[in-house]
C-alpha cells in the first residue's frame, strides 16, 4: 500500500506543493492571497531546507561515528551566491518544484529573483571557496567551511552621474532561511590586555593571559549539498556577540551605558566585510576579525576532536586546516597557544602537531596584498601571540642559520618580523613556516611563487610547495545558470558531464554536425536575447543580440587593465568618425565590477567607462554599430545572466599580476572565447582549448619584467603610435567628459608617465588581436566551431578536478558515502 509522503521530506509534485502551502502559513504567517513574492520565496526556500535536513542529519551522524578525517576550509570570504536554485538542482528537484509552482500559479524564475545574495566576499577568493564547498561536497569529503557571518557583505553599488556610489548590503534584513544558529556550541574570544608567567601545580613555567576584552562568537550553520548526493556537508560563519556576563559586571558597577558600549563594539567584529580586493588595509578592526573568526574555528575542531573521544595529540589526524590566503594565518600562533597554555602541551609536541595540520594556499602576487602588521597594533590586541610568534621566528631562524650559515640577508628577509623600518609582523612567512604545504593556483603563479615572492621559502622547504590549479562549479555556472546550453549538452552527450566534466570532449565530433552547430548558435543568440532584455530594463540602452558581446566583468584594478578595453573603443569610434562608412562588426562592449571605495583610480575607471558610454552610445555616426553598457553592482546572481551570453571574454591582465582567474574559465565553458594575455590561468585554458581557438596578445610575465627592468618609457609608445596617439589626445582634450580636460587627468598622466602595468607595451599587439576577433566573428560557422571546441575542451577547469587534487595531494582525505537514513 502507497503511504502518504512525509511532508518534509517527500519529493513527489503532490508532496511538495502541500509543503509549500504549509511552509507558507506556518512559517511566513500568511495565507496566498495576502503573500507576497519573497512570502513565496519564503516558503520554497523552507521546503528545500527540510529536505536538506534530512540529509545533513545523515551526514554528521556518519562522520561522528566515523570520526572521518576532516577538512576544515578557513577563509575570511564565502561568496555563495543565491542558495535556492543551486539547491534545488543538487538535490535532482528543480523540474519538479518548477512543475509544483506554476501548477500554483506563481513563477519559479520569479521566486528565485527574491533571494537577497549573501555577498560575503570581494570576488575571486571568496567565490572560489564557495565553489570549493561544493566540490568537496559532491566529492563525498568530509569537510567543514569556517568563515565569518558579516551583518553586512559587500557593498550594493550604485551609479550616480556615472560614478559608483555605495550602499550597505543589508542581506539579513528580511531573514535568512539558510542558516540554523548554534547557540549552544558558542565560545569565547579574547582581546588586548597583557600576559604572566607563572609556576603551575608540577613546578613548570607557564603563561596566563589577561584579556582585556571578551567576545563571544555564535555558530551560524548553512548546509552544503552535494550534486544528486546525500552528503551534506556545513558552512560554519561566526557571529560576535557581547558576553552577558560583561554587561552584568558593569550593571553592577552602575555603569549601565558603557556595558552597551562594550557590546556595541563587540559585536563590530562581524558588522561589515573589508570591500578590498587584493590590498591589504593594516586596519586593528580586520586583524580582530581574523583573530576572532580564527580562534572561535579552532576551538570549534577541538570540542569535535574531544567528544570524539580522541586525543589533543590526533588533532593533525583528524583535521587537515586549509588557510585560504593569509587572512586565517594567525590561526598558526593561536593553535599553539591553545594547545601549550590551554591544554599544557609542552612546545615542541605543539609545534609538531601544528605544523602537521596547516596548508596555505597563496592567491596573489600584488605586493600591497602581502599582509603585514604592525608589531605595535599586533602586540596590544594579542599580546600572547606575539611571544608566541617570537618563539616560533627564533626556532625557525636557528633552523634557517643551521641550513645556510652566515647569510644574514636571508636571515632578514625570511624573518618573521620585518625589522626594516617601522616593525611588523609577516603573515605570509607565518604561513609558510606553519605549513606542511603550500600552494599557488596556477601553473605561471606556483612558478613565479618559487622564483620570486617566495623565494627563500622554496630553497628552504622545496617539498612544501605545490601547485592546484583553481577550477568552478559546473553545477552553478553551467546546469543552474545556462539551462538551454545544459539540455543541448545532456541531448547530445548524456549528462554525466556535470560530475566528469571532461566528459565534455564527446562534443568534439559534434563540430562537424551542421545541425548541431545551428542550435549552439541559436541557444547563444537566446541568452543574449535574455541579456539584452537586462539591459534594457536596468541601463535603458537598446542592443543588438546579433552584435558580438564583448564582456569584462571583475573587480575593478589596474592591475586587470579594465582600461585597455577603454582604449580599444575609443580607437573604433575614431575609425568610425575618421571614416563614417567604414564595415565593422558591431559590438556591444560590456562591463561589471566594483571598485574599492577607497581607490580613487579605480572609481575613475568606472566614470571614464560610463562616459565613453555616453558619447558612443548617443553619437548618430557610430548608430547601432557600437555599444558601451556598464552593468551596476555585478555580483554573482548577475553574473548568472552574463556569462551565458557572452561571445567574447576579456582576460587582459598584465601578464604575472593575476594570480589564476575564475571568471576566465566560467566564460569559456559557456562557450565564449576568449582574448587573454599570457597570465594566471589563461595560459593553461589556451593550452586545452588550442591556441587557434584563443585569442593571444601581450607581453609575456618574462618580457614584462625584462621591459621594467630596462626603464620602460610608455611616452615612446604614445609618440609612435598615431592611433594610440589619438585615442589619449582625445580623453587630454575632454572629448569624453563634456570638454573639462582634468576629469581624467589623474589617469592619463599616470598612463603617461608610468604605466605600471604597461596598458601603452601591450596597446598595438591588443588592437591586432580584436581585430583578428572582428574577422573570425564575421564567419558565423567558424566562430561557432570555436565556441562549441571552448566548451568541449574545458573539462580540466572544474573544481571537481582542483579539489580531487588537493584531496590527493595535500589533505589525504579518503570520501566518505553517506546513506540515507529515515
Ligand atoms: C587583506 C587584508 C585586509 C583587507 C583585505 C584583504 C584582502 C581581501 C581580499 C586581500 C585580498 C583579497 C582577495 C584576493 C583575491 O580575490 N585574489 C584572487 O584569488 C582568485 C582565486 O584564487 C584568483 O583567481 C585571482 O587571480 C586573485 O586575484
Amino acid at each position: 500500500t502507497a503511504r502518504v509522503e512525509d511532508d518534509r521530506t517527500g519529493l513527489s509534485i503532490e508532496t511538495l506543493k502541500r509543503a509549500f502551502l504549509d511552509n507558507l502559513f506556518y512559517i511566513q504567517g500568511k495565507f496566498p492571497r495576502l503573500a507576497t513574492q519573497h512570502d513565496y520565496y519564503m516558503a520554497l526556500a523552507y521546503t528545500v531546507r527540510d529536505r536538506l535536513l534530512q540529509r545533513w542529519i545523515s551526514t554528521a551522524a556518519t562522520y561522528t561515528e566515523q570520526s572521518s578525517r576532516t577538512v576544515a576550509y578557513l577563509s575570511a570570504e564565502f561568496l555563495m551566491g543565491p542558495q535556492l536554485g543551486n539547491n534545488l538542482i543538487n538535490l535532482g528537484i528543480y523540474d519538479r518544484v518548477q512543475q509544483a509552482i506554476e501548477e500554483l500559479g506563481l513563477n519559479l524564475d520569479t521566486l528565485l529573483d527574491q533571494e537577497e545574495e549573501p555577498g560575503l566576499g570581494n570576488g575571486g577568493l571568496g567565490r572560489l571557496a564557495a565553489c570549493y564547498l561544493d566540490s568537496m561536497a559532491t566529492l563525498e569529503i568530509p569537510s567543514l567551511g569556517y568563515g565569518i557571518r558579516y551583518e553586512f557583505g559587500i557593498f550594493k553599488q550604485g551609479l550616480q552621474n556615472g560614478w559608483q556610489v555605495e550602499f550597505t548590503d543589508k542581506w539579513l534584513r528580511l531573514g535568512n532561511p539558510w542558516e540554523i544558529p548554534r547557540p549552544d556550541w558558542a565560545v569565547q574570544v579574547k582581546l588586548g590586555g597583557y600576559t604572566e608567567a607563572y609556576l603551575d601545580a608540577n613546578g613548570h613555567y607557564r603563561v596566563r593571559w589577561i584579556p582585556r576584552q571578551v567576545v563571544k562568537g555564535v555558530p551560524y550553520d548553512t548546509p552544503i549539498l552535494g550534486y544528486q548526493i546525500n552528503t551534506c556537508n556545513t558552512l560554519r560563519l561566526w557571529s560576535a556577540q557581547a558576553p552577558e556576563s560583561f554587561d552584568f559586571e558593569a550593571f553592577n558597577s552602575g555603569d549601565y551605558l558603557g556595558a552597551v558600549q562594550e557590546k556595541i563594539s563587540s559585536e563590530n567584529l562581524s558588522k561589515v566585510l573589508y570591500p578590498n580586493d587584493n590590498v591589504s588595509q593594516g586596519k586593528q578592526l580586520r586583524l580582530a576579525q581574523q583573530i576572532f573568526f580564527v580562534s572561535c574555528s579552532l576551538q570549534d575542531m577541538i570540542r569535535i576532536l574531544l567528544r570524539q573521544k580522541l586525543p589533543l595529540s590526533e588533532f593533525s589526524q583528524k583535521f587537515t586546516v586549509q588557510l585560504n590566503d593569509t587572512h586565517p594565518a594567525i590561526a598558526v600562533a593561536e593553535l599553539m597557544r591553545l594547545l601549550v597554555d590551554e591544554h599544557g602541551i609542552a612546545w615542541d609536541q605543539a609545534w609538531d602537531i601544528t605544523r602537521n595540520s596547516f596548508a596555505y594556499t597563496n592567491h596573489t602576487l600584488m605586493p600591497e596584498a602581502l599582509e603585514r602588521w604592525p608589531v605595535e597594533m599586533f602586540g596590544q590586541m594579542l599580546p600572547r601571540h606575539l611571544e608566541i610568534v617570537y618563539e616560533i621566528n627564533h626556532h625557525f631562524l636557528d633552523e634557517v642559520r643551521a641550513k645556510f650559515p652566515d647569510d644574514g640577508d636571508r636571515i632578514r628577509r625570511m624573518s618573521l618580523i620585518d625589522e626594516s623600518g617601522e616593525r611588523f609582523v609577516r603573515m605570509a612567512n607565518l604561513a609558510c613556516v606553519g605549513s606542511y604545504a603550500i600552494n599557488g593556483v596556477a601553473a605561471l603563479h606556483t612558478e613565479l611563487l618559487q622564483k620570486d615572492v617566495l623565494h627563500d621559502f622554496y630553497q628552504l622547504y622545496p617539498e612544501k610547495f605545490n601547485n592546484k590549479t583553481n577550477g568552478v562549479t559546473p553545477r552553478r555556472f553551467m546546469v543552474l545558470s545556462n539551462p538551454r546550453l545544459t539540455h543541448l549538452l545532456n541531448d547530445t552527450i548524456g549528462d554525466s558531464w556535470v560530475q566528469h566534466l571532461d566528459h565534455l570532449q564527446k562534443l568534439e565530433t559534434s563540430v562537424e554536425d551542421a545541425s548541431f552547430r545551428q542550435r549552439w548558435w541559436e541557444i547563444k543568440q537566446a541568452n543574449k536575447h535574455d541579456l539584452a532584455t537586462y539591459i534594457q530594463a536596468h541601463n535603458g540602452i537598446t542592443v543588438d543580440p546579433e552584435s558580438l558581446f564583448d564582456i569584462q566583468v571583475k573587480r575593478i584594478h589596474e592591475y586587470k587593465r579594465q582600461h585597455l578595453m577603454v582604449l580599444h573603443i575609443i580607437t573604433l569610434y575614431n575609425r568610425l568618425k575618421a571614416n563614417p562608412n567604414l564595415d565593422i562588426t558591431p559590438r556591444t562592449f560590456l562591463f561589471g565590477g566594483k571598485a574599492a571605495p577607497g581607490y580613487m583610480m579605480a572609481k575613475l575607471i568606472i566614470k571614464l567607462i560610463t562616459s565613453v558610454a555616453d558619447v558612443v552610445n548617443n553619437d548618430p555616426a557610430v548608430g547601432d554599430r557600437l555599444k558601451v553598457v556598464f552593468l551596476k553592482n555585478f555580483n554573482v546572481k548577475l553574473a548568472q545572466h552574463i556569462y551565458p551570453a557572452a561571445d567574447l571574454s576579456e582576460q587582459v591582465s598584465m601578464a604575472g599580476k593575476e594570480a589564476s582567474g575564475t571568471g576566465n574559465m566560467k566564460f569559456a565553458m559557456n562557450g565564449a572565447l576568449t582574448i587573454g594575455t599570457l597570465d594566471g590561468a589563461n595560459i593553461e585554458i589556451r593550452e586545452e582549448v588550442g591556441p587557434e581557438n584563443f585569442f593571444l596578445f601581450g607581453l609575456t610575465a618574462a618580457e614584462v619584467k625584462a621591459l621594467k627592468a630596462s626603464s620602460y618609457n610608455p611616452w615612446n609608445y604614445y609618440q609612435s603610435n598615431p592611433e594610440l596617439k589619438e585615442v589619449i589626445d582625445r580623453l587630454k582634450a575632454g572629448d569624453f567628459s563634456g570638454g573639462n580636460p582634468d576629469l581624467f587627468r589623474p589617469l592619463i598622466d599616470s598612463l603617461l608617465s608610468w604605466d605600471n602595468y604597461l596598458l601603452f607595451a601591450d596597446y598595438q599587439s591588443y588592437i591586432e588581436a580584436q581585430e583578428k576577433v572582428s574577422q573570425a566573428y564575421r564567419d558565423r560557422d567558424r566562430w561557432v566551431r570555436m565556441s562549441i571546441l571552448n566548451t568541449a575542451r574545458m573539462g580540466k577547469f572544474s573544481s571537481d578536478r582542483s579539489i580531487a587534487e588537493y584531496a590527493a595531494d595535500i589533505w589525504q582525505t579518503p570520501s566518505v558515502k553517506i546513506e540515507l537514513t529515515d
